[in-house]
């Protein structure tokens, strides 16, 4: 086996950097807000692998019985190279993939990229002691602005699994999706998992499970800036919001002030108030339906060559090509 390669784009610092910005630009408007990637330090990420195991958590066990189901055909269908797998966190529905792509097929290289350097650094040596004739290089990097990045050379399929793609709104949806078109080569392709629209009375649970996971993991965001910023939130005085907007049909979480408070952040020098009642909006995490999902992909240079679905039709996954 050779030992894998880790290429590091984003440091802590520049990660501090960052949440400074998103900080100062959310908790100053009108209405609040905060970006989902910061809620994934390691309890955040943590508490997002407890969220998979929920019962009302649908998404992820979906998700990964419909790849079980389908890996074969997509292997076939992509006959891919070099498996680029953004946002690959802990690396667990990837070996599905490296199996089905590496068995007979052409795989050599494995990218996965993700903006934890330790999570990205543990699950590149498992899948690297795991299929020792693949050449495994981690690149830690933000997914929305260092595609560029990415390694050239051998037919390349980019993996963006999870229903991830549902934390962008739709303008950062299409820069995101040209953002890949653009780094890709004619004929190589983009494999993309997305929940699709489905009965609120099972979407909106999966959100707000009663154990109240997915409400500790909401409020993590303000553990996160009280270490990294050094802020004063009371995370326990914020209640859990979960709703489906239908309109936009997507789940918009937020965090609601049980009391008036005055909130410092010292790293930025900025107090902030929240009137009792008052909502922050951290994250949307839309569903799609297939028609609407295409249409995006095509808006952005793809075509899609196969789309497939569990038997519910709760999720789907998307092979598109350049
Ligand atoms: C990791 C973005 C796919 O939107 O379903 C889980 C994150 N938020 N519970 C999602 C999440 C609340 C999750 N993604």
């Amino acid at each position: 086996m050779t030992a894998p390669t880790l290429e590091i784009h984003l440091t802590d610092d520049d990660l501090t950097e960052a949440l400074r910005a998103d900080a100062r630009r959310g908790l100053t408007a009108t209405p609040k807000w905060l970006p989902p990637k910061w809620f994934y330090d390691a309890r955040g990420s943590e508490l997002f692998e407890a969220i998979t195991e929920l019962p009302e958590y649908y998404p992820t066990r979906t998700e990964r019985a419909l790849l079980e189901r389908v890996v074969g055909e997509i292997a076939e269908i992509a006959r891919a190279e070099v498996l680029v797998e953004l946002g690959a966190g802990s690396a667990a529905k990837t070996r599905l993939l490296l199996s089905a792509l590496s068995a007979g097929g052409p795989l050599k290289t494995y990218v996965p990229q993700d903006v934890s350097e330790s999570a990205l650094r543990g699950a590149a040596a498992e899948i690297a002691a795991e299929f020792p004739g693949l050449a495994v290089h981690g690149v830690v990097s933000d997914f929305t602005d260092t595609l560029h990045n990415l390694p050239r050379g051998g037919r390349r399929m980019i993996a963006f699994l999870g229903g991830t793609i549902g934390n962008l709104v739709p303008a950062e949806r299409a820069e995101f999706l040209t953002g890949i078109q653009r780094v890709l080569e004619p004929g190589e392709q983009l494999l993309l998992g997305a929940g699709l629209v489905i009965d609120p009375a099972v979407l909106v649970p999966a959100y707000d499970d009663a154990a109240g996971v997915t409400a500790e993991f909401n409020r993590n965001v303000l553990h996160v800036l009280n270490s990294r910023l050094h802020a004063d939130f009371d995370p326990d005085a914020f209640a859990h919001i979960a709703l489906w907007d239908t309109d936009n049909e997507w789940i918009e979480m937020r965090l609601e002030a049980g009391r008036d408070m005055t909130v410092t952040v010292a790293d930025l020098d900025l107090t902030v108030r929240f009137a009792r009642g008052e909502q922050l909006r951290t994250e949307i995490s839309a569903k799609f339906r297939i028609d609407g999902l295409t249409a995006e992909l095509a808006a952005a240079g793809f075509a899609t060559e196969h789309v497939w679905t569990d038997p519910d039709a709760r999720f789907a996954l998307i092979l598109a090509e350049r």
